[in-house]
């Protein structure tokens, strides 16, 4: 082994350089090189999965020790063992488990970091966006984008659970967060319910008298009986990707685009024994099992899933998804942060 022989001297002579440096705020390049520019991402995030079973009576208990009113948001928050207990499953998307109890209201406000729910168990509760109220139930794909006032309210008689998505980690990283409270706890309602629903929900025809401007979706709520409907139909003709199955992404009607700016949603149908071939993809991306059993292997880890469980792909990890029933479709549901890596040119995918 040929390792180069330094003078004291100039070992030393360094050392002194570089305290010296520090004292200007700066330091030297060199020694840091091959940890800034690594070959290929180097994500602290690691792959994990977050299983319901396990984590329900936690999610119901939250329900009994704090209020919506105190809490404005009850969530227990899904953190990456990577991430040194941060509110983020990787370095730009966090997710959350958030209840609302029968009677309860979370309060209006708004942020720039845009959200989904995805509807985990319950019936009926309501998300109001910009004046425009939808009822939620299990499966249903809910938008909050960035800066739209929403409030959520329980007027059935069960308490509902959803996975919060949001972009949180990646605003907070650029520095772009703003947060304002309404003045009342309950924003006016100003539209007909699923009004979005009837304008945006056809896909192939839309509203020619209403120019929707912003760079989000216009619909409110993908209903899981829609999705579910989609995929089932389609599956019964096509096997979609060697990869993932059969996929959809939830688009942005006006534009076929993805959903929201920062974050891209997917379902996906893995047909009985789908066994998928492996790929890298530089991308973060949080799957939640809506159906079915199976594993998902992720770099050297393989994850375990049923129905609820959530899990994380962290970037450029190689990914494969097994279904292990030979009877039944498996169905999941995910988002990533894939519209931001192709916004700036750095999304990359390869076969293992
Ligand atoms: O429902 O508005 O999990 O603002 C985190 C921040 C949910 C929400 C979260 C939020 C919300």
């Amino acid at each position: 082994m040929a390792t180069v022989q330094q003078s004291p001297s100039r070992a030393q002579a360094l050392e002194a350089y570089y305290q010296e440096l520090r004292q200007f705020s700066t330091a030297p390049l060199w020694t840091v090189l091959k940890s800034l520019l690594t070959p290929t991402p180097q994500p602290r995030a690691v792959p994990f999965i977050w299983r319901w079973r396990e984590l329900r009576p936690y999610v119901y208990r939250a329900g009994e020790l704090i209020g919506t009113e105190e809490a404005e948001r009850r969530v227990v928050m899904l953190c990456n063992p990577g991430l040194d207990g941060a509110a983020a499953v990787t370095n730009t998307l966090y997710a959350g488990l958030q209840l609302i109890l029968p009677g309860e209201i979370a309060r209006t406000h708004r942020h720039t970091a845009a959200a989904i729910r995805f509807i985990v168990e319950g019936h009926g509760a309501y998300t109001a966006v910009d004046g425009e109220r939808t009822l939620m139930n299990p499966g249903d794909l809910v938008l909050t984008p960035n800066w739209t006032w929403h409030d959520h309210g329980n007027e059935s008689a069960e308490p509902m659970v959803w996975l919060d998505g949001l972009d949180l980690p990646l605003v907070n990283a650029i520095d772009a967060m703003f947060f304002e409270e309404y003045p009342q706890t309950v924003q006016p309602v100003t539209k007909a319910l699923d009004d979005s629903r009837r304008k945006y929900a056809q896909g192939t025809l839309l509203p020619a008298y209403e120019r929707h401007l912003g760079h989000y979706s216009p619909l409110l709520n993908y209903t899981w009986e829609r999705t579910h409907a989609a995929l089932i139909e389609l599956a019964a003709h096509d096997t979609g990707s060697p990869y993932d199955g059969v996929v959809l992404e939830y688009v942005n009607p006006r534009t076929g685009g993805p959903v929201l700016p920062t974050m891209a949603c997917y379902a996906q149908l893995l047909p009985p024994g789908f066994e998928g071939q492996a790929r890298r993809r530089s991308i973060s991306a949080i799957f939640h099992v809506v159906e079915g059993e199976g594993y998902t292997e992720v770099g050297n880890q393989r994850l375990d899933w049923q129905a609820k469980d959530t899990f994380c792909v962290p970037s450029w990890a190689p990914c494969r998804h097994v279904n292990t029933s030979s009877g039944k479709p498996a169905f999941l549901f995910s988002f990533t942060d894939a519209p931001v890596l192709q916004a700036l040119g750095l999304y990359r995918e390869a076969a293992e």
